[in-house]
């Protein structure tokens, strides 16, 4: 359903928008700019400006938090999973997640960051992560919807991010989002199953589409004209698809998936256009959105406290790889002497 060859006209949003003054060195900034106007790759060891590193620093270790966050609403099902296949799926998705945390906390740190210092950021509710995992999961059928609308949202997102200009985000994203397509069609499987069964299950589809839709589309991010971080994002090639484009693009590729899976999306002002040659939204409610993102949703306390809880449980573990590391190298010092 989302491809690797998604096509991203880059090269046209790069050259919209001017160089941004700087003070960094002017000729270290120009070889910069060249090379992004080129369409190349910065990589770890290249000069960047502090703005680039910082902001990149901020959407990557955002990312890996939504990442490991993102494991909890799902994870929560595993032990009520209906079937043994099932639970083998969900099991092998949410380790994906946390694989997918692990790749992009490694990206951060190419930047020179610690990542103990990013879960710390995490930990103490000082940094984002996304919105959609701040709403409860209530029935087995919020895992399907997950995996079909949340997941599809993230491939729409995340597809563009494979030619991000810093290589080894670009690179991260790559596979990340090959294990992404085998999580958006299971859950799409997983649903299209539900709706061939009796009325009740079909009702709770049609529960957990209703209240994951709205949060869905307000997963990409504010509407453009609301969106500070985005001129540059898009200026330096890390982002090539505004907000408001990759919203439309998922709502026009989900309207036809609903079609065939039977069910109705909670909007009454979803409508094809045919001059604009999309489908018309109604209003997502922004206000709810950034009381979420703000820490109030109905699940922001819980989900921190299990990831803290995680982490604290999981010291020993940290401690026991590290002893083995040291060990390890104590021992191929000795065998080199
Ligand atoms: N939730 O200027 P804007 C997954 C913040 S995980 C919370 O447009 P930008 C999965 C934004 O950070 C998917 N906050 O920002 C895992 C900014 O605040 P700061 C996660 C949000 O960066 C497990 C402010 O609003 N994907 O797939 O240009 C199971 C203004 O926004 C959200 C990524 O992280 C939100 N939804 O664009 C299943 C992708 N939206 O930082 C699935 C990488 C916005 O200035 N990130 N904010 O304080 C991006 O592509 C971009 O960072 C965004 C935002 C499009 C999200």
């Amino acid at each position: 359903m989302y491809t690797q060859s998604f096509n991203v006209p880059d090269d046209a949003v790069l050259k919209q928008v001017k160089p941004v003054a700087s003070t960094e060195p002017p000729e270290l900034m120009a070889r910069f700019d060249a090379r992004i106007d080129a369409d190349g790759r910065i990589e770890p060891q290249d000069w960047m400006p502090e703005a680039y590193r910082k902001t990149l620093v901020r959407q990557i270790s955002q990312h890996a938090h939504s990442e490991i966050v993102g494991m909890l609403p799902e994870g929560n099902w595993i032990s009520r999973a209906p079937s043994l296949k099932r639970k083998a799926i969900l099991i092998a998705k949410v380790q994906d997640e946390g694989g997918h945390g692990l790749y992009l906390y490694s990206a951060a740190e190419t930047l020179g960051v610690a990542r103990g210092d990013l879960l710390d950021a995490l930990h103490s509710g000082k940094a984002k992560y996304s919105s959609i995992f701040n709403y409860p999961t209530l029935n087995w059928a919020d895992v399907g919807v997950i995996g079909w609308l949340v997941d599809g949202a993230a491939i729409m997102n995340q597809i563009p991010l494979c030619r991000c200009s810093y290589g080894p985000y670009a690179r991260a994203m790559v596979r990340v989002c090959k294990e992404e397509s085998f999580h958006q069609r299971q859950g799409y499987e997983a649903l299209l199953v539900m709706m061939k069964g009796n009325q009740a299950q079909k009702d709770m589809v049609q529960d957990a589409v209703n209240r994951y839709w709205w949060k869905c589309l307000a997963m990409f991010g504010p509407p453009d004209a609301d969106s500070p971080n985005s001129v540059q994002g898009m200026r330096w090639g890390i982002k090539r698809i505004s907000n408001d484009d990759l919203r439309q693009k998922f709502i026009d590729a989900t309207v036809p998936q609903a079609k065939v899976l039977g069910i109705t999306l909670p909007d009454p002002d979803l409508k094809w256009n045919e001059a604009r040659q999309h489908y018309d939204y109604g209003q997502i409610d922004w206000t709810e959105f950034w009381n979420t993102v703000n820490g109030n949703g109905p699940c922001n306390k819980e989900r921190l406290a299990t990831r803290v809880k995680a982490h604290n449980d999981g010291a020993w573990v940290r401690d026991a790889a590290l002893a083995h590391a040291r060990k390890q190298q104590q021992r191929n010092m000795k065998e080199a002497a």
